[in-house]
């Protein structure tokens, strides 16, 4: 049986990776911090399969000690502060756990790997957000980085980390530059989430207006389901390697409002829509669009849901999920 390791269990792409990896037949071991983590009957309703060990990416000692409990042939590191407009309130704090985390795992991993550094496989989640102020579009594995936020910024520094433990100690180490991915699972503070939730609650009478910062960024969104197949294929190749995971489509804001609108029958949804200035960044990435031919190429991984599904996908759930909450 392969053994994994998910650090980030608890979040969007750790229940869908732990999802797939226990219907492959593997031996899933999650790490979750805190000493009472509101998220921990989550995934255990969810993957009860899944043996949980307390850990946090800030502390190398607790990793070592998981990392030796748990055995595994394969560690995904999905764990991070990911709320890109938090980073600017918590940017040491996100350097620590985004950024030096990623440190912290992958040394605690060669530790764990002793003299056979081949026993074990390393996936980085790396972002897109490194792409931060285009150099090119659209954004390939070689384009030149150029973050735009503390959260980018540590992102680089786990990205380069992974490079540089793999090309330092033959480890199989592999970065993924994902672009943006959604889903049901979605945290609300994202704005696709934000935006299905509160579409969800003014079709239901439970809600007026949606108050959102830019609406003229342009993201690469796809569904997060997809997106961990992506993940696994890297770690199953012979040597690991960089690779960007993107739909190739880019869509507004705007765009996004008028799939998630129409859901519910509203063509117009200026009357909805407010803007407040406290949702704007102060630095914007405005523009992603990844070219995934290498991940297609090399991994045979294409994503399978498309815009304005994923968009319709969130609604439906939104509405059942708040109508449950509204009885
Ligand atoms: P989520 O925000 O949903 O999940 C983040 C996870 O990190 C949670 O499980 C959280 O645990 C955990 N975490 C936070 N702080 C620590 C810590 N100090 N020690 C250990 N774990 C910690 O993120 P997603 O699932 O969306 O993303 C997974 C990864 O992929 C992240 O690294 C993100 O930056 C990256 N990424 C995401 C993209 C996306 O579009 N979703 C795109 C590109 C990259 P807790 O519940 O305890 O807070
Ligand atoms: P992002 O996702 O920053 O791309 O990071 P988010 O959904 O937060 O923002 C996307 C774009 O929407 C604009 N926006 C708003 N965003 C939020 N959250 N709330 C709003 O009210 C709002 N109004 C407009 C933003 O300005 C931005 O341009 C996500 C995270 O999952 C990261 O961890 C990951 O690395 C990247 O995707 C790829």
């Amino acid at each position: 049986m392969t053994r994994a390791l998910i650090t980030g269990i608890t979040g969007q792409d750790g229940l869908y990776l732990a999802e797939l990896l226990v219907s492959k037949g593997y031996e899933v071991f999650g790490l979750i911090r805190g000493q009472n983590n509101p998220k921990y009957d989550l995934v255990r309703t969810t993957v009860p399969e899944v043996t949980l060990l307390t850990g946090d990416l800030t502390d190398v000692s607790g990793l070592v000690r998981v990392l030796g409990i748990a055995q595994p042939d394969e560690v995904y590191n999905l764990g991070a502060i990911s709320y890109v407009a938090y980073s600017w309130e918590n940017a040491a704090l996100t350097s620590d756990v985004t950024g030096k985390g990623v440190l912290n795992i992958i040394e605690a991993t060669r530790l764990y790997a002793g003299d056979d550094i081949s026993k074990v496989r390393f996936y980085q989640a790396s972002s897109s957000e490194m792409f931060g102020k285009v150099q090119e579009v659209p954004q390939r594995e070689s384009t030149l980085l150029w973050p735009r936020s503390p959260y980018g910024v540590a992102k680089v520094f786990g990205h380069y980390m992974t490079i540089n433990y793999r090309e330092s100690y033959g480890m199989h180490a592999s970065s993924g530059i994902l672009f943006n991915h959604e889903s049901p699972r979605r945290g609300p503070e994202f704005v696709t989430r934000k935006i299905s939730q509160s579409v969800a609650r003014i079709k239901l009478g439970l809600q007026d207006q949606l108050v959102l910062g830019n609406l003229d960024a342009k993201r690469d969104w796809g569904f997060a389901g997809d997106y961990v197949d992506a993940m696994w294929r890297m770690l199953q190749q012979p040597v690991g390697d960089d690779y960007v995971v993107a739909t190739g489509e880019t869509h507004s804001i705007r765009e996004a409002l008028d799939v998630a609108f129409r859901t519910i029958g509203v063509d117009d949804w200026s009357p909805y829509v407010g803007q407040d200035p406290r949702f704007m960044r102060p630095a914007e990435v405005d523009l992603l669009i990844g070219d995934a031919s290498k991940a297609h190429d090399v991994l045979g991984w294409t994503p399978r849901v498309g815009f304005e599904e994923l968009i319709t996908m969130m609604v439906e759930n939104d509405l059942r999920e708040q109508s449950d909450l509204s009885r």
